[in-house]
């Protein structure tokens, strides 16, 4: 079990301004910052990133969206940091996330869910090389 997670917040939650409130709830949920930036995807950053999930049909649309604006990265530390984050997050689809959770407070649908955490240790690994050198995280 590693202690690492990788999360994004989403282009939804930057523009409406839920940036700081949401680290905010990451930050008092016990995670510590190992690395972070303030950027935007290309399309074809995108869809690397997701490239997973190349073959469901709402592809295209995740590709446009996370490509449509600006993104927080980051890599999140904690004990058991992939479950505890996947609880923190709460539910694809926020209508089925339980309350307290991020993304009961802050998405609006389950393409626009305002934050990703990652799924697995291997997967908080690949998706935290995909953003951040070796310089950029301590
Ligand atoms: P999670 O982000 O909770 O791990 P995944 O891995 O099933 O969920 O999906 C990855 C991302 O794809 C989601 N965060 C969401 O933005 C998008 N997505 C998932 N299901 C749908 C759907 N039915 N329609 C549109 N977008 C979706």
């Amino acid at each position: 079990m590693s202690n690492r997670t990788f999360t994004m917040i989403k282009p939804d939650a930057t523009s409406k301004g839920y940036t700081g409130a949401i680290l905010d709830m990451m930050i008092k949920a016990g995670f510590s910052i190992k690395a972070m930036k303030w950027t935007r995807l290309t399309k074809e950053q995108a869809g690397a990133f997701y490239e997973v999930h190349k073959e469901r049909p709402f592809y295209g649309e995740l590709v446009e969206f996370m490509s449509s604006g600006p993104i927080v990265a980051a890599i999140l530390e904690k004990e058991n940091a992939v479950a505890d984050f996947r609880t923190l997050i709460g539910a694809t689809n926020p209508a089925n996330a339980d309350e307290g959770t991020i993304r009961k407070k802050y998405a609006a649908s389950v393409g626009e869910n305002a934050v990703h955490g990652s799924d697995s240790d291997e997967n908080a690994m690949i998706e935290g090389n995909f953003f951040f050198s070796s310089l950029e995280r301590f």
